[in-house]
This record gives structure tokens, C-alpha cells and sequence, in this order.
């Protein structure tokens, strides 16, 4: 309480114009923010009045806590139907001498390998392929679930949804409710990109609609089950786009409290169709983390994920509002490092990870994908 006095007094006696003024203290009065407030805050206020309401936000939320978990990715494919311009992977429908598609046995032998470590839980996903049909993800699943029953398959996002149900010939729901008797656990954030229709068509056209991708997590989260949302940002949108994406989450959220976490992902230019797009700069992220943790409200979580954004930056981002790191990945995913992230092979250890949260005075929060505690870390 002293403290929030404290931060709310200097903000009160600096030179802060008072339309930002008077977002502060809706924040600090624990009010939701308008549409036009959000692109205010993108417009006009700058990095440090943006981590001091982020951190008020997100220390109410979740205390000094930072949450990661012991998981691993597993690809099917590379190769794609679609040809999202941002993405590095959809080249190669053109090279498919680069490309791989893994059968069944091959991702269970990738599971296998993970016998004897303590991960909780396995995220599934990648481009989308006729073969990998309905038959082949309901098999996949029941594979996993009957060799290792507590893994949690974290697997699939509306775009795979869409184009898997549709050639099945099934409704979102049939559907839905198929891989979730298989084993199915949650979904990922994926394949949101933006929700503005004229620039999700521009740079991810003939996938799913916006619409689609919400009703699908919609159906999904009435189900009583879990999943995230990302937000493709720093292309071509405009600061009003990315407001738009949240309020269209936020109001989703409203509804069915459904989401874990919310996921920037930067876009990253190496190799795509959009290589002339310049990536955002290191502020522009660290804004932008701020400003969806003031906006999002209903969401508990905001997640830096590290293996696009680098571990330093995620590291500084705990300072903005984020509150997890996602987890250790042991260098299983490529969508990141195709696109030209940092993190070559990203792989963290438990030690790197919690020395990066308590490097910044924080507390390490083991979780499981639901957010349980699996065990916390005392600071040295
Ligand atoms: O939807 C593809 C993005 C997403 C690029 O739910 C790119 O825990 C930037 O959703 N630059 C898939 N981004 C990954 C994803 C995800 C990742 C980590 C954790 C979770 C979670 C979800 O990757 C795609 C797309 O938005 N992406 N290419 C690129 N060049
Ligand atoms: Fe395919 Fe996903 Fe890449 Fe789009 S972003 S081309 S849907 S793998």
C-alpha cells in the first residue's frame, strides 16, 4: 500500500501530460482501460511511466513470482499449404528437399527420448499438411497419452483446426471434442498473427479468419479447457491493430476466462517475403509487453517467450510486465530460428532460467502448463 502510494504520488508530481495522467490512475484504481486510452499509451507515453503501471499491474497479479516449465516442441512439419509472408518455414513448399514431414512412430520416438526428464509438457505444432489429417493427430495422441499419461499435450491452433476438421468433413465442435478424448490437453497461442482482417489477409492470407481463431479457442474454452493467444506485432499494423487484437481477446476473455497467458511475438525478417520489413527495436518490445499487460485485465498472464525474443531481452521484459518464460525447450523448435532470432538453438537449462529470474530479483516458479506450482526456488 505504501509502495503504491509512493508510485502513484511521483507520477502525480511529474510532467506527464494529465491524459496520461488520468490512464494512471485508472490503473492504480485497478480500472479497465478504453480502446482509444490503449492507443494513447502506444502514441504518447514513453518506457518508463509504461514499466512502472506494467509492474503495478503485474506485481498485483502475481507478486514477484516468474513462472517457467520443462517442455519440449516437437515440429510434424515444415512444409506448408499456406504461405503466411512473414514465415520463414513456407519457402520451403517451393524447396521441399529442405523440408520434413514426420510420420506417427517418428514424433513418438521424439517423445520417447524424453523418458527418463522430468518435463511436464509437450507443445505440438507447425505447418499444415494433407497427410497430417484427423486420423493422424487422434492416433498421435493416443500414442502419447498411453506411453506417458501425465505429459500434457499443449498441440494444434485454429489455422491446423480449421483445414483438418473442414477435409474430415466434421463441425468445430465434433471436432474439438475428437482430439480432446485422444489426448488432447490445451492449445497454444499460435496463428492469431492479427485479428484486423484486411492485414491478416495481406500477410496470412487463405488461413483461418480472425473469426474463425476465436471461435474455434471459444469452443474450446467452453469445453472447460485451457489455452493461450499470441499476437503477431511490429510489421505492417498500426498501433490501433494491435489495441484491436486485445480487445477482441479481452472481450473473449470477458466470456470464458478461458486463456493462461497472452504472447507477444515479434516479427522477425530473415528469409520470408517480408524481409524488407524492418524488425521493431528492443523498446518498441518492451512497450509493447507494457501496454498488454495494462490493457489485458482478465488475462493472469504475460509470457516473454525467450526463444524469439532473446533470453536478455525476456530478462529485461520481467522489468514491463511479464511474469513468465515459457520453459526450457531443449532446442526443438525452428520456426524462431529460421526467422533470424538470436537464439540459434534455444535450450535453457533449469539453473539458466532461474538465474535469469533471481539475476533480476525475482522469484523462480516451477509451473505445469495450467499454472500449478511445481516447485519454487528460494533466491541464493
Ligand atoms: O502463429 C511465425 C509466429 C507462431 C514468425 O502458446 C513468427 O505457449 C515472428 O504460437 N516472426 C507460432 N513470429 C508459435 C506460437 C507459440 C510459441 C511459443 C509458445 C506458445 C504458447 C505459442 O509463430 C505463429 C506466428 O505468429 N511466427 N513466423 C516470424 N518470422
Ligand atoms: Fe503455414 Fe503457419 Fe507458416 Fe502460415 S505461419 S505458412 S500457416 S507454418
Amino acid at each position: 500500500m505504501i509502495l503504491e502510494n509512493t508510485t502513484e504520488s511521483i507520477i502525480k508530481a511529474s510532467n506527464i501530460s494529465n491524459e496520461l495522467k488520468a490512464i494512471a490512475d485508472k490503473v492504480f484504481a485497478g480500472q479497465r482501460i478504453s480502446f482509444d486510452e490503449g492507443v494513447l499509451l502506444y502514441k504518447k507515453a514513453e518506457l518508463g511511466f509504461l514499466g512502472t503501471l506494467a509492474n503495478f499491474v503485474r506485481e498485483k497479479k502475481n507478486g514477484n513470482k516468474v513462472y517457467f516449465n520443462h517442455n519440449f516442441h516437437v515440429e510434424p512439419t515444415n512444409v506448408c499449404v499456406y504461405s503466411c509472408a512473414f514465415c520463414s518455414y513456407s519457402r520451403l513448399i517451393k524447396n521441399r528437399e529442405d523440408g520434413w514431414e514426420l510420420s506417427v512412430e517418428q514424433i513418438l520416438e521424439k517423445v520417447k527420448a524424453y523418458d527418463n526428464q522430468d518435463v511436464t509438457e509437450v507443445h505440438i505444432t507447425g505447418g499444415v499438411v494433407p497427410k497430417q489429417d484427423l486420423a493422424f493427430y487422434t492416433d498421435l495422441f493416443r500414442k502419447i497419452k498411453s506411453h506417458r499419461p501425465n505429459l500434457h499435450i499443449k498441440a494444434l491452433t485454429p489455422v491446423e483446426f480449421h483445414y483438418i476438421f473442414k477435409k474430415a468433413k466434421v463441425t468445430y465442435e465434433e471436432g474439438l471434442k475428437l482430439m480432446h478424448e485422444a489426448g488432447l490437453d490445451s492449445l497454444p497461442g499460435g496463428g492469431a498473427e492479427i485479428f484486423d482482417q484486411a492485414i491478416r489477409d495481406q500477410i496470412a492470407g487463405g488461413k483461418c479468419t480472425s473469426e474463425e481463431w476465436l471461435t474455434l479457442h471459444e469452443l474450446w474454452h467452453k469445453m472447460g479447457l485451457h489455452s493461450n493467444a499470441t499476437m503477431l506485432y511490429g510489421h505492417i499494423e498500426t498501433f490501433e491493430h494491435r489495441i484491436d487484437h486485445m480487445e477482441r481477446l479481452r472481450q473473449l476473455q470477458d466470456r470464458t476466462g478461458g486463456f493462461n497467458a497472452f504472447i507477444p511475438l515479434k516479427f522477425r525478417n530473415k528469409e520470408n517475403q517480408m524481409a524488407h520489413v524492418p524488425e521493431v527495436s528492443i523498446v518498441e518490445d518492451l512497450r509493447n509487453y507494457a501496454i498488454s499487460r495494462i490493457y489485458l485485465d482478465n488475462f493472469n498472464h504475460i509470457k516473454a517467450y525467450w526463444a524469439m525474443i532473446g533470453r536478455n531481452t525476456a530478462q529485461l521484459s520481467l522489468a514491463f510486465g511479464t511474469d513468465d518464460l515459457d520453459g526450457t525447450i531443449d532446442d526443438t523448435t525452428k520456426i524462431y530460428s529460421m526467422a533470424g532470432a538470436e537464439e540459434q538453438n534455444p535450450k535453457l537449462s533449469t539453473a539458466e532460467l532461474v538465474g535469469l529470474i533471481q539475476g533480476v530479483n525475482r522469484e523462480a516458479v516451477e509451473r505445469d502448463t495450467l499454472y500449478n506450482v511445481v516447485k519454487t526456488y528460494q533466491q541464493a
